[in-house]
Formats: C-alpha cells, sequence, structure tokens
C-alpha cells in the first residue's frame, strides 16, 4: 500500500516535556518517524510525497480558534524575547482558564502569549518550538491525503505521521499531538461520500480527542482499546468504558497494565465487529505501536505477532482503509511492528 510521507516532520523537535514541573528528555522524536520509513523501505514499500491540503481539511476537525493560535504561538513567544528572558526556548503554558472560572460567560483571550499558551493546552508536556506548526500542519496532509487517496480508488494507505494527533480535540491540545490527524482522514472519507466511517484506535492511550470530536456525529464511529486510565495512566481522565458517545458512536476498552496478545486482540476483533455490525463503509486505523511490550510508554505487552494478527483482523472487515500512525517509542521496534501491522492488513486485503 502507498506510504504518504512528509520530510516536514523534521521541523517539529520538542525538545522535551515539562512534567510535574520538570525538563525530561521527551520520547516523541524525529527519529521515530526515520526509523519506521527506513523498515518500510526494506520491505520495499511505495512513498508518496503528503500533498498540501485546503484550510477545509482543518476546519472539519478544529476549531480556528486553536489553529490560529497554533499558526503563531512559536512567533508570538520569540516576539515576546522569552527566549532570551527568561531564557525559555519553547512554548511552555502556565496558567489555565478554566471554564468555571468564568460564569459561564465566554473565555477572554490573553494578551501575553505566556497567558494565552494555557489557553489551547492541556497539559504542560506538548511544548511548541520553531517549526512545530509546519510539521503538525504538514502531518495532517499528509493523513487527508491518505484519505484521498483511498477515495481514488487504493484499498489502503498508510499515512507516516508525526507529531502525532489523538489526543486534540476541536478546541485543545496536548499528549504530544497538535492536530487530529486521524480525525482529518476520517472527516475527508465521510466528505467523499463514506458514511458512516469507523476509527479504531489502537494506540496504548486512549484517543481521546478524536472521541471528543465526534461525540455526536452520527457519520463517525470512534473506538479504542487501551490501557485503562483508572490504573493510573494518560488521559488519566478519560477513556472510561461508560463513555459510549451520543447515540452510541463511540466504544472504550480498556486493558489492565501487563496484557498481552489474547485480551488485546480480544479486544481488537470486539471493535471490528461492532463497526462491521453499525455498518462502517470505511476504517481510519490510529495506528500507535506503543502498546508494544517494551515501549517505554505503557505497560502493555502486545507482541510483533500480535500486531500482525491485529491488522488481518482489522484488513478482514474488507472496507477502504487508511492508517495512520500515532504513538509507538521503542526506537528500536517500532519499524517492525508498523511494518506487521500493514503486512497483516495486506494479507487479508489480498485473500
Ligand atoms: C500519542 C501518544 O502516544 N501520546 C501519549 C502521551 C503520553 N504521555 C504521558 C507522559 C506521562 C509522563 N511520562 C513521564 C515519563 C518519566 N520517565
Ligand atoms: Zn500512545
Amino acid at each position: 500500500m502507498p506510504v504518504v510521507w512528509s520530510d516536514s516532520h523534521r521541523l517539529h523537535d520538542p525538545g522535551g516535556e515539562v512534567w510535574l514541573g520538570l525538563r525530561i528528555p521527551g520520547s516523541e522524536l524525529p527519529e521515530r518517524a526515520e526509523r519506521i520509513r527506513v523498515a518500510l523501505t526494506d520491505q520495499g514499500a511505495w512513498f508518496a510525497e503528503a500533498r498540501a491540503q485546503p484550510d477545509e481539511a482543518l476546519a472539519s476537525v478544529h476549531d480556528p480558534g486553536l489553529t490560529t493560535y497554533l499558526a503563531g504561538a512559536w512567533a508570538a513567544w520569540e516576539e515576546a524575547g522569552l527566549p532570551q528572558d527568561p531564557g525559555v526556548d519553547r512554548v511552555v503554558p502556565y496558567l489555565f482558564p478554566h471554564p468555571d472560572l468564568f460564569s459561564g460567560r465566554a473565555v477572554r483571550t490573553a494578551t501575553s502569549i505566556t497567558a494565552r499558551a494555557g489557553q489551547f493546552a492541556y497539559d504542560t508536556m506538548t511544548l511548541i518550538g520553531p517549526g512545530t506548526w509546519e510539521a503538525a500542519r504538514a502531518a495532517l496532509d499528509a493523513a487527508v491525503t491518505a484519505a484521498q487517496l483511498v477515495l481514488d480508488g487504493a484499498p489502503a494507505a498508510y499515512a507516516l505521521t508525526r507529531p502525532p494527533g489523538h489526543h486534540v480535540t476541536r478546541t485543545c491540545f496536548g499528549g504530544s499531538c497538535y492536530l487530529n490527524n486521524s480525525a482529518g482522514a476520517a472527516a475527508r472519507l465521510r466528505a467523499g461520500g463514506l458514511d458512516p466511517v469507523a476509527v479504531i484506535d489502537i494506540d496504548a492511550h486512549h484517543g481521546n480527542g478524536t472521541q471528543a470530536i465526534f461525540w455526536d456525529d452520527p457519520g463517525v464511529l470512534t473506538g479504542s482499546v487501551h490501557v485503562d486510565p483508572g490504573a493510573g495512566w494518560f488521559p488519566h481522565f478519560l477513556g472510561f468504558e461508560d463513555e459510549r458517545g451520543a447515540g452510541d458512536s463511540n466504544r472504550n476498552l480498556v486493558m489492565e497494565p501487563g496484557s498481552d496478545d489474547e485480551p488485546w486482540l480480544a479486544a481488537v476483533g470486539e471493535l471490528a465487529g461492532w463497526a462491521r455490525d453499525a455498518g462502517a463503509r470505511a476504517l481510519v486505523v490510529a495506528l500507535g505501536v506503543d502498546a508494544a511490550a517494551g515501549d517505554p510508554e505503557s505497560p502493555l505487552a502486545v507482541t510483533p505477532a500480535g500486531f500482525r494478527a491485529a491488522g488481518r483482523a482489522l484488513g478482514a472487515l474488507g472496507l477502504p482503509t487508511v492508517l495512520v500512525q500515532e504513538g509507538g517509542y521503542d526506537l528500536d521496534a517500532l519499524g517492525q511492528l508498523v511494518c506487521e501491522t500493514l503486512i497483516g492488513i495486506e494479507e487479508e486485503a489480498n485473500g
């Protein structure tokens, strides 16, 4: 299947994460995409350049407030001299305008970029630097390009996106994500007449942003299998099984820490069956591979064979399919895990 790629991902180097007030190294690195690219090249994959998409691709999943902020945040930070004084080389929020502060009135937009940073970020870990916007925009373009290739007749396409996207809602961002690439692909598929679209998110973390964007939209069904947020894992507040969407359009299946292939594949199969029974006409796979044993960001223990079997289970739906890269942080394993999943999909598609 075609692999949609953009060199622009390299423009985003988060430079770390602020976690519990500490700046720590962070794991969402440019090297991630390069490793996956090498593995796919070794498999003889065919690469297609991401094509610039109209602003409508953004507007279909995000509020203009968020995208305008992200597009200008780094320039505003520099203009305010903050890289020199106090010497902070990334945009980091410090004040969060929770809705309850406003007694039901609209949130006022802060003048200072130091305050505005907390209006759209919901964590302190997702830093903005020079090139973050350009890379995030190119990742969304890649996902939407993959959706367009499928609308144009490819049975499946894979967008090798970074930064990832599934934690971003219409109006706020976090979890190493800035724009919701998987949501953008789903919106394009549906606009192309495939209604409903199912998004199945197999990243180790709940796809809370995608869930929120399509919560009351019967045209995009969202399902996610992830480590139980109630066991103390990101995104902590979301991803519980009682979150079912308006009109039952959302499913969450939670895994105990330590879960391996058997329970995880049962959950992937359950989500696939749910999408089929709901009459899905296209599939977006939010393909994080951080559920793998050995990934530093999750306690799940899925094997490479498990990812191949997940690919087969999803491919067996026989739907036009767009895969969008989300998380996955074990640099030495990433490439193989992605290849296994894509091979599994293709094995089924080719009978
Ligand atoms: C796309 C994706 O997989 N995002 C997941 C982001 C989850 N990050 C949570 C980080 C929690 C703090 N980690 C600190 C590690 C200290 N060694
Ligand atoms: Zn993840």
